[in-house]
């Protein structure tokens, strides 16, 4: 039978990023929550584009539609400010921390350049409209979003990075065979330097 990997398309970030986001958001009380999933740092990213279950046979037409997609594009800039979560605060399944509103720009017409060449390439994906966003914690069942939502969305709004560089975006497997997903880049392509 054909091998299926769970693909999405995604722009890393800086490790010394990761390590404050780790120090200062990951692992903060707010974060410590009944029924709250903080996302493990090693897995943070931006993601671009979620494809889903495809055949492994697919990665060369993915990895040549992700050569034409950075084609034209230069790396940019970004800064990680405030948060928010989906859909709403009454009811969050998804907290995150925004994109700077120039930076937003440039992620969405990079998402959508991605998106274009893959439908080009025959590769489908989620159809809902790119929201730029750093997923922070998932919520379960258990989670009080009256007693804990409030004090997690004032830490996240309250976070500012430094700009950093997006020059790259990679092609990420997500294997949620061993109980937490693990991702693995099965493609890494540069953007114009
Ligand atoms: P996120 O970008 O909000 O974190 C792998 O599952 C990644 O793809 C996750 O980071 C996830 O959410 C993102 N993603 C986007 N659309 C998705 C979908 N329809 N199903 C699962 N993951 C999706």
């Amino acid at each position: 039978m054909e091998n299926h990997l769970r693909l999405f398309i995604a722009a890393s970030l800086p490790s010394e990023l990761i390590t404050r986001l780790d120090r200062d958001i990951l692992t903060a009380p707010e974060l410590r929550k009944s029924g709250l999933r903080p996302v493990p740092a090693q897995n943070l990213h931006l993601t671009l584009h979620f494809i889903g279950e495809t055949p492994e046979t697919k990665l060369p037409d993915i990895d040549s539609a992700l050569e034409r997609a950075v084609g034209g594009i230069a790396g940019f800039r970004v800064r990680l400010v405030g948060g928010g979560c989906f859909p709403n605060r009454r009811s969050p399944r998804v907290f995150w921390i925004g994109i700077d509103s120039e930076a937003s720009q440039a992620l969405g017409s990079l998402a959508k350049t991605v998106k274009n060449e893959l439908r080009k390439a025959g590769i489908g994906g989620d159809p809902k409209p790119f929201r730029p966003h750093l997923t922070i914690a998932r919520v379960g069942e258990r989670f009080d979003a009256d007693q804990d939502a409030g004090a997690l969305l004032k830490k996240l709004d309250a976070f500012n990075s430094d700009p950093f560089e997006i020059n790259e975006i990679v092609c990420c497997a997500s294997d949620l065979s061993r109980g937490k997903p693990v991702y693995e880049k099965v493609i890494e392509k540069r953007l114009i330097g």
